[in-house]
Parts: C-alpha cells; sequence; structure tokens
C-alpha cells in the first residue's frame, strides 16, 4: 500500500502582485526585499548547505538542544496532538522527532512547495501510517490556518517554529506573529508553542556565521538575484553584487545586503533602477534575542507559561510556550 500526503496549496499571491511588491522595493531609495526571496528550489538547497557548514552554528546547536531535551519537552507537550511545522523546508527536524513526540498528525507549511512536496512524499514512505498533510502558504505577514485543514477539536494545536526564524521579524513583527500562533494553538486545550530562537553572542561568532569562508551564504544571498531575474524580468548580473553579513548592535540584528560592485542600471519591461558603487540592496535580518527577552516577548503575545532549553555555551534557545 502507497499512502500519499494531501496537499493543500494557498494562492495568497497572484504572481503580478508578487513582481509588484518585488520591484517597489528595489526602486525604493534604500532598495530591498523580503528574505522570503532567498527561498527558490536553489535557494532552498543552498540553505540546507548552510545547515553544513563550520560556522554557521544554529542548526547544529539546535539540534543538539533537541537531541538532549526531547524527552522532557515531550512530558510538556499533549498528548496525540497535531504538529504544525512552520517553514518546515525539508521536514528533517520534525521528522526527528516524531517517535518522541508522537504525534498523531503532521502539517507541513512552506513557502516553497516543489521542495515540500519531495521531501514530504518521501517521509510519507518511512510513515506510512502517520497522517501528513502539506501546505504551500507564506504565513510571513499572516498566519491564517486554511479551513481545508480539518483541523479536529480533540486534538490539541503544537506548533513547531524551529530554526530561528522568528529572527527575521522585527520585534514588534515579532509580537503580533506571536500572538496569532497563541490564538490559533488556544482553540483547543493543552496546545503550544516549540520555537527556536538564536541568542545574543560576540559579533566575530556572528559575522563568521552569516559570511562563511566557503562562501556559501554568498552564494544563498546572491541567488536571490537569480530568483528576481524569474520573478520579475530583470536582469540582474550575478557579477556585479558581493554579498554582505554584518551584526548591528544596536539593533541585535544580522544584516544581509547585495552590494553593487560598479555603477549599473537593473532594467525590466517598464522600468528601471540606477546603483551606484557600494549602493546595497538590503535582503535580510536575523534578529538574536537574549532569554529574558524572549520570555517577555512571549508573555507579551499571551503564553500562560514558557520553559527554556539552551546548550551549555547558550548559543540557541528552544523554548516550549503554553497557550
Ligand atoms: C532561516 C532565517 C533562520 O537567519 O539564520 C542563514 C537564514 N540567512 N544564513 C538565519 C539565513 C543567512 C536563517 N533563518
Amino acid at each position: 500500500m502507497t499512502t500519499t500526503p494531501q496537499f493543500i496549496q494557498i494562492y495568497q499571491a497572484q504572481a503580478e502582485h508578487i513582481r509588484e511588491e518585488l520591484l517597489s522595493g528595489l526602486r525604493a531609495t534604500k532598495a530591498h526585499a523580503s528574505p522570503k526571496y532567498l527561498y527558490n528550489e536553489l535557494g532552498s538547497k543552498l540553505f540546507e548547505a548552510i545547515t553544513c557548514i563550520p560556522e554557521y552554528y544554529p542548526t547544529r546547536t539546535e539540534v543538539r538542544i533537541f537531541d538532549e531535551h526531547a524527552h522532557d519537552m515531550a512530558k510538556q507537550l499533549p498528548q496525540g496532538c497535531v504538529l504544525i511545522d512552520l517553514g518546515a523546508g525539508n521536514c528533517e527536524k520534525a521528522v526527528r522527532l516524531f517517535p518522541v513526540f508522537q504525534p498523531a498528525r503532521y502539517v507541513a507549511v512552506d513557502i516553497s512547495v516543489d521542495f515540500l512536496k519531495v521531501a514530504l512524499e518521501r517521509w510519507q514512505r518511512q510513515f506510512p501510517t502517520l497522517e501528513m498533510t502539506g501546505v504551500g502558504m507564506d504565513f510571513s505577514s499572516r498566519l491564517i490556518l486554511p479551513a481545508d485543514l480539518a483541523l479536529k477539536p480533540t486534538q490539541a494545536r503544537v506548533m513547531f517554529y524551529p530554526g530561528s526564524s522568528i529572527g527575521n521579524f522585527t520585534p514588534e513583527e515579532a509580537l503580533l506573529f506571536l500572538k496569532q500562533v497563541q490564538s490559533a494553538c488556544s482553540v483547543v486545550d493543552g496546545g503550544g508553542l516549540l520555537i527556536g530562537v538564536d541568542l545574543v553572542k560576540s559579533k566575530g561568532v556572528l559575522e563568521a556565521a552569516y559570511d562563511d569562508a566557503l562562501g556559501i551564504t554568498a552564494a544563498f544571498n546572491r541567488n536571490m538575484l537569480l530568483h528576481f531575474n524569474t520573478l520579475a524580468g530583470t536582469n540582474f548580473k550575478l557579477e556585479d553584487w558581493k554579498h554582505i553579513g554584518l551584526y548591528n548592535t544596536e539593533l541585535n540584528r544580522i544584516e544581509m545586503h547585495l552590494e553593487a560592485l560598479r555603477d549599473l542600471t537593473v532594467t525590466w519591461e517598464g522600468g528601471e533602477r540606477h546603483f551606484t558603487e557600494g549602493e546595497r540592496i538590503h535582503t535580510e535580518n536575523s534578529y538574536k534575542w537574549t532569554l529574558k527577552g524572549f520570555e517577555e516577548l512571549l508573555k507579551q503575545a499571551g503564553f500562560s507559561a514558557c520553559k527554556a532549553y539552551t546548550d551549555t555555551e547558550q548559543k540557541f534557545a528552544v523554548f516550549w510556550a503554553k497557550a
């Protein structure tokens, strides 16, 4: 018997809308683009490669935290929950936890649908009896669980948001997002959020993690230009742009930028943008939190109790927050 996962595709944005949003960011005086554009098919693969590079400590550290504390976490989680994986990617993190958490259902949500499909079909073969659903959706501006999911009133909802993707949000946006998560999880008693958070640390360690010696992060960032060319018909040339990854100590965030190596003009149907040498496109923020600061944020978002799990060096934390 072959089980196949169910798929739901939420078309939130029309191609024309995406193109407009993207181009308006490029036309802005301080050019910027949403980090979601890092994730075309190649981008998702490059991110997977980033998680393996020596300098990028978050994934490895988080895996260690889960390995060490999964059993304790499982005690906090409601029995027979639906595990909702936000930004599932290759689903590997959640899958590793299946034997310990024993969810009754797995819902994987990701913006990169094709990538998700391949991953989920593979995992379904390994876990033929676990009900799996893939959702192609961008939840970065609003988290709405599709009615098609038919979530059961008897299954407590555990939102799984590992990897410190919450860092892509400003503190204000993070609070709004967590409030939405809180209300979605509190529908059924016992629900909550399991979330990975990258912690404030030295500038040297942070900058190495976001500007690695192999140049994988640089490729990941610069690949966004190829994605622009596909999505919006721009004519970016990779050789004109270099990767910047720097830590902004005042704002506790890593910033990624693409910097023009010479004066140049990018054109597309109906428009163009001139960049002078050294001018940048801001492509990502990755905020770092303190344990106290994030606990405070969870409380503000309405979570009733939380427990933090960390590594010995306190590089990274996983919080269980009860809705
Ligand atoms: C997927 C948002 C958690 O911020 O560390 C990795 C993305 N950017 N290297 C991060 C990323 C550059 C990553 N998140």
